[in-house]
């Protein structure tokens, strides 16, 4: 049993993550059954999950003439384009089928403003809007954190860096995540990044 100052955080355990989803992540079915197993060791655990309506700025699909993975301004932040991905109340946005979601203390979905991505669990991509994860584990006595799931070069990286910023000791459960890898290198130097940010690398 883990000390009732730790959290589990979940990143993005969805279906279109997943192999056979719309934005897959190699091998992320891997994570299920370790993310349900570390369950059972958390008091606190909390899920982030992306949440992006049907006209989000971040699907290309949105953007005539542009492809997923081409890169453009969206109000002033450079966006990489995506494919239509976890769109709200779909079943590509729900929860793999296989995780134990009962076990799950709070969800903060993100990604519901059309005009910002956000990849932290904690912060929109310009930092603007909170998603209230922060002051929640606050309130609960969380000093610390555990972070599992996918993206590791993308939500899985910002929500690193920002419970590192908001004063969190931070540990990356590194078995329990996988990653897009756009370009070979990304999860390493993702993981490097954590790692100089402060970040334990497990
Ligand atoms: C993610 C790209 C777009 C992620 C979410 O979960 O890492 N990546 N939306
Ligand atoms: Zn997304």
């Amino acid at each position: 049993m883990q000390a009732s100052n730790i959290a589990l955080i979940l990143v993005d355990l969805q279906v279109d993550f997943m192999p056979t989803g719309m934005l897959p992540v190699g091998e992320a079915d891997e994570i299920i059954p370790m993310a349900n197993n570390l369950m059972k060791d958390y008091q606190t655990i909390v899920a982030t999950q992306d949440w992006h309506p049907a006209n989000h700025g971040s699907f290309a699909a949105n953007h005539p003439w542009r492809k997923p993975g081409q890169v453009i301004d969206l109000h002033g932040l450079q966006q990489i384009l995506w494919p239509i991905h976890c769109v709200q109340e779909t079943w590509g946005a729900e929860f793999v089928a296989g995780l134990d979601t009962e076990s799950i203390t709070k969800v903060f979905p993100k990604g519901t403003d059309p005009e910002v991505d956000s990849y932290s669990g904690f912060y929109d991509n310009g930092h603007r809007k909170s998603t209230g994860m922060a002051e929640w584990l606050k309130e609960q006595g969380i000093e610390e954190v555990h972070v599992l799931g996918v993206a590791t070069d993308y939500c899985v990286k910002f929500t690193v860096l920002d419970a590192l910023s908001e004063g969190f000791k931070t540990t990356l459960l590194r078995y329990a995540t996988r990653g897009v890898e756009m370009a070979p290198g990304d999860v390493e130097g993702a993981i490097e990044e954590m790692r100089t940010a402060g970040a334990e690398i497990q």
